[in-house]
């Protein structure tokens, strides 16, 4: 038993939550705050999708639409998609490994004050006279230049996207030391969970890219405010240079927000199919190289520009389609011939399979420099990849809440609710996205505020804003579901769900310093196999 429990526990009062250097709080912390901020800039969305409803300009001016789609995305892909990743990784990490807390807990505290003071700082933005950055979340040169986006909107832009890109390599290299420096006796490499290692390729991507992203900002900074022409055509400049340091960070990026999500489905999957992980050194090797790959294909967003080798990058964006497709039967593998149940996180990790091969399908045709001359900057590609962020990650992401939320909170979320959850959303977003595939193919541009009327447009505007608003109120089920849960819902108790991995083998929610006593590590499934001593933990291919 532990003999430093504190007699007298004070009760975590507001300041505890500001003062907190405990990896599960703070895991919280990121983990609410990026909600927020998925509210937020889904907010905006939907005031993009009521204008879209119908051709002409009804209730917003093309600078606001613009000022939207830019925080949007911005909103979603850096104060959201990737503070919930560090969220998920904080809270999980440790306990996977058998941890008492992250290696540095107060510099884990200040990664996460810092990458929310990055978020609120961009979006202040919206407080100043010429509102906020209307660029995209790209920023590409000449548009988010001085002269066609004067004033401070871009400029807190870049100073928040830069504070929060700092606040995530610090977190990355938390996590890493983490997980190479506080893992249990017995947890050996090839024994910690799938999820731990996609957090490992994941914070390695984030350590080499961030930076250089911070080095575009910085030039872009220059650029802007100090009379610096690195971008600047005029003065000797290249613009296309740019282009190439967003996305030698923006292609890596997205598969920050994919592989801690592939983790979560291959976590989820063996536990309801009730059998092992088929091929878990598959899974590691497939996403190391998935990892590496993602570093020379990031001209696929440049194939118009013309001054990028296509042939080559293209090839290599379909290579990474192997480690993926590696995954993925892997996982169908591991539900093949299994007792499998479908409880809410099991049917949003299904749900996650189908929508993550649509986007990752339209993925490897936009792979095809013929195929995207016709297609870029189209709604295809806003297609494509809502179909792989919002199918794939955040279908994941709500597998990973029902999942966890018991753990976290101790109370079970209504398996009701979860299944209209999952329901409407299925419905509502491929409603909204599936029909923006034909709109691209027909013309339809993205980042545009209208399209003229007797396009043809009408109708699939029309369903896509009627999806948009199916995915809002599914999301309103689940956040009714999180409030009536946590208040009335019934006690998780330590392993509700018969896990395999050490988040299970303590209470829920766990203690300050997470165990009370581990049980022996013999495998990547060591609750499983405390629960089961008469197979044998080495048993199995994939060990
Ligand atoms: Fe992407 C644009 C290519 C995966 C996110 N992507 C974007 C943008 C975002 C994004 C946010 O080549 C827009 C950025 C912006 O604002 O401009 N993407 C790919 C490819 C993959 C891919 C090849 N994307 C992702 C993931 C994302 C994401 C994951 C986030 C989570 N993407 C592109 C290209 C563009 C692009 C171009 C630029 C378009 C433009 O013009 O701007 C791959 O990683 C997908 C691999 C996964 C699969 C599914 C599972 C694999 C199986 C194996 C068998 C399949 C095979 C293929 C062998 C393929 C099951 C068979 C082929 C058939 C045709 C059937
Ligand atoms: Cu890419």
């Amino acid at each position: 038993m532990n003999t430093e429990q504190h007699t007298t526990k004070p009760k975590p009062g507001l300041a505890d939550w500001f003062s907190t250097v405990d990896h599960k709080k703070i895991g919280i912390l990121y983990i609410i705050s990026a909600f927020a901020f998925f509210l937020l800039s889904g907010l905006l969305a939907l005031v993009m999708r009521l204008e879209l409803a119908e051709p002409g300009l009804q209730f917003l001016d093309r600078q606001a639409y613009n000022e939207l789609f830019t925080m949007h995305g911005t909103g979603m892909l850096f104060f959201f998609g990737t503070p919930m990743v560090f969220g998920l990784a904080n809270y999980f990490v440790p306990l996977h490994i058998g941890a008492p807390d992250m290696a540095y807990p107060r510099l884990n505290a200040f990664s996460f004050w810092l990458s929310l003071t990055g978020a609120i700082v961009a979006f202040a933005g919206f407080l100043t006279a010429s509102g906020a950055a209307a660029f995209g979340w790209t920023a590409y040169p000449p548009l988010s230049t001085e002269t066609y986006s004067p004033g401070p909107g871009g400029d807190l832009w870049i100073i928040g996207i830069a504070l929060a890109g700092l606040a995530s390599t610090l977190g990355a290299i938390n996590l890493i030391a983490t997980i190479f420096g506080l893992r249990a006796p017995g947890m050996t490499m090839f024994r910690i969970p799938i999820f731990v290692w996609n957090v490992l390729v994941t914070s390695a991507l984030v350590l080499f890219t961030f930076p250089v992203l911070t080095a575009a900002l910085a030039a872009l900074f220059i650029d802007r405010n100090l009379g610096g022409s690195f971008f600047e055509a005029s003065n000797g400049g290249d613009p296309v240079l740019f282009q190439h340091l967003f996305w030698f960070f923006g292609h890596p990026e997205v598969y920050i927000l994919i592989l801690p999500f592939f983790g979560v489905i291959s976590e989820i999957i063996p536990v309801f199919s009730r059998k092992p992980l088929f091929g878990y050194k598959g899974f590691v090797f497939a996403t190391i190289l998935i990892g590496v790959f993602s570093f020379s294909v990031w001209a696929h967003h440049m194939f118009t520009t013309g001054v990028v080798d296509n042939p080559f990058f293209s090839a290599t964006s379909m290579v990474i389609a192997v480690p993926t497709g590696v995954k993925f039967f892997n996982w169908i593998a591991t539900m093949w011939r299994g007792k499998i149940r479908f409880p809410t996180p099991m049917l949003f990790s299904v749900g996650f399979l189908f929508m993550f091969l649509m986007g990752g399908i339209t993925g490897i045709f936009l792979a095809s420099p013929p195929i995207d001359y016709a297609t870029h900057d189209t709604y295809y590609v806003v297609a494509h990849f809502h179909y792989t962020l919002f199918g794939g990650s955040v279908f994941a992401l709500f597998a990973g809440m029902y999942y966890w939320v018991p753990k976290m909170s101790g109370r079970m979320l209504r398996e009701g609710l979860g299944k209209l959850h999952f329901w409407t959303m299925l419905v509502g977003f491929n409603l909204t996205f599936f029909p923006q595939h034909q709109l691209g193919l027909n013309g339809m541009q993205r980042r545009v505020a209208d399209y003229p009327a007797g396009s043809g447009y009408e109708d699939m505007n029309l369903l896509s804003t009627v999806g948009a608003f199916l995915v809002a109120l599914s999301v309103g089920v689940f956040l009714v579901n999180v409030y009536v849960s946590l208040r009335h819902g019934p006690r998780a108790g330590d392993d509700p769900w018969q896990g395999n991995t050490l988040e299970w083998a303590t209470s829920s929610p766990p203690p300050e310093h997470n165990f009370h006593s581990l049980p022996p590590i013999h495998s990547e499934r060591p609750v499983y196999d405390a629960r089961n001593p008469s197979d044998k933990p080495s048993g199995g291919p994939s060990r």
